[in-house]
């Protein structure tokens, strides 16, 4: 008896020590306001990246994935807890001045857990290096997310990943390692050397073809240059430190560009993130993926990848650990499902997608356009005001607008013809119209008690600003925490 207990035990020791080597060092590297039309590996041809191209080719390019909200602070806190906004309590836009207004607010729903202080529990180091933007205070790690961090890092440069090298070149040698690099680059202001042409840009349908925007587009450009040298750095010295075979490493973005009809807009070119993975000693090269993959999914992903069962969380998403192995697996997700709601000015939209290629649409606020004048906005509107826009540039201004949109995103990329009204598409708008039913159910969404108001000027609007005026977040408090099986089932194929 006592015999057999010893071989058990060493038996046991051996096989954690096994797993221990087999699990992959993390590098989770996260962009700022990054479309994922505007990298070359997605087809840009104007743009110089040449480490992303390189790291994509090292691995799996996405052309499916997409995130929980078009902007910073839900969009971040869905990856690092792996909920929906709506379900984790932070759905707006942290804005740094919210202790002065003594609300509870945006903070997380109670016994939420976050993947980083997983890793770290499960025996990864864990460092974040760059922008935060989640919880209270937006520059500084803090808040339930930063105590899963061994060391937290937010004092960089204008690019945000000038410190990403020191932390691998810091971090201690005897354990895998988890880091959550997160660039300011592309964000504006745009800061970096000037590499690009204007002329040699990709203007999307819905944004005007002038010298401004060309300009503007190039300087954005030339900051995901500028992140895409650093990328190159790390990947160099993972290389050097002789862990680049065991490392996985995943690029994804936190929202759209910040330009008009993009940030903070349901539509692809503000959700849709790309989605690079590579880890060379357990995923081939040159894969291409077009399954369905939410940015909640990341969370249990790499839970699943050190050696946990993600089921044992509180993660909404699901492990598409499976799908990264092996690209001929059955797809996981049948829909992905994403929310709009505050960015300094009011929206309230819900978007499920599906396998087929179709976007759903519901609008909370069809009484209002969905403009305001923050910085990113104002040249298209003055050009709105000359008269110079295309019906589908004019798209923004349009009041008011159908409580439900319905698109054929496979053939209409930039979602330009709503095919709600269309007979033919009945029975999917049905289907959708039941999927999100179900998914408000769930996760507790229900409008705000107090919505946050406008901080900016609607244009041709005369409703004031009321900058610095609070509210409260839509949901319910602390719903569903227990009963994520129910809404992994809903999405599931
Ligand atoms: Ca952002």
């Amino acid at each position: 008896m006592r015999l057999s207990c010893i071989i058990i035990a060493v038996l046991t020791i051996l096989g954690l020590a096994l797993r221990a080597e087999e699990r992959p060092n993390i590098i989770l590297i996260i962009a700022d306001d990054l479309s994922s039309d505007d990298l070359s590996c997605y087809g840009n041809k104007g743009i110089k990246t040449p480490a992303l191209q390189a790291l994509a080719e090292s691995g799996i390019v996405f052309n499916n994935a997409y995130l929980t909200a078009a902007n910073c602070s839900p969009s971040r806190a869905s990856i690092a807890t792996g909920r929906w906004p709506i379900s984790n309590g932070q759905t707006d836009l942290s804005t740094g001045a919210l202790p002065s207004y003594n609300v509870p607010y945006p903070e997380f729903f109670d016994g939420i857990d976050y993947f980083p202080q997983v890793l770290q529990k499960a025996g990864y180091y864990t460092a974040q290096s760059g922008k935060w933007h989640i919880g209270y205070d937006w520059n500084k790690a803090t808040g339930p997310v930063a105590n899963g961090f061994d060391k937290t890092d937010t004092k960089t440069g204008q690019s945000g990943c000038e410190n990403w090298i020191k932390v691998l070149d810091e971090r201690p040698k005897d354990k895998p390692f988890f880091m959550w690099f997160a660039a300011h680059d592309p964000h504006d202001p745009w800061t970096a050397p000037k590499i690009h042409n204007p002329d040699s840009v990709f203007i999307p349908p819905y944004i005007s073809d002038t010298r401004f925007q060309r300009e503007q587009l190039a300087k954005y450009y030339d900051e995901i240059y500028r992140m895409d040298s650093y990328i190159g750095k790390v990947i160099e010295k993972l290389k050097q430190q002789e862990v680049y075979e065991n490392t996985l490493i995943v690029f994804i973005s936190d929202n759209g560009r910040g330009f008009w009809r993009s940030k903070a807009y349901i539509y692809d070119a503000g959700m849709k993130t790309p989605l690079l993975v590579s880890w060379p000693k357990a995923i081939k090269e040159n894969q291409e993926g077009n399954q369905l993959i939410s940015s909640i999914d990341l969370a249990p992903t790499f839970v699943e990848l050190a050696g946990l069962n993600p089921e044992d969380y509180t993660f909404q998403g699901q492990s598409v650990a499976s799908i990264w192995k092996d690209l001929t697996r059955k797809e996981l997700n049948n829909y992905v499902i994403s929310e709009q709601h505050w960015h300094g000015f009011r929206t309230d939209y819900r978007s499920v997608r599906d396998k087929d290629g179709f976007l759903y649409v519901w609008n909370g606020h069809p009484e209002q356009n969905g403009v305001c004048n923050k910085a990113f906005m104002k040249n298209m509107i003055a050009l709105n005001d000359e008269g110079k826009l295309s019906e589908l540039q004019k798209d923004p201004f349009r009041y008011p607008r159908e409580v439900e949109e319905l698109y054929d995103f496979k053939n209409d990329p930039h979602q330009t013809k709503n095919l709600v009204k269309d007979p033919k598409f009945r029975k999917k708008l049905k289907e959708l119209r039941r999927v999100l039913a179900k998914w408000k159910e769930l996760t507790g969404d229900c409008p705000s008690k107090k919505e946050i108001p406008d901080w900016y000027q609607r244009p041709y609007s005369d409703v004031k600003p009321q900058k610095g005026v609070w509210g409260l977040p839509p949901g319910t408090r602390n719903y569903g925490v227990g009963e994520e099986n129910k809404v992994r089932r809903l999405v599931r194929d």
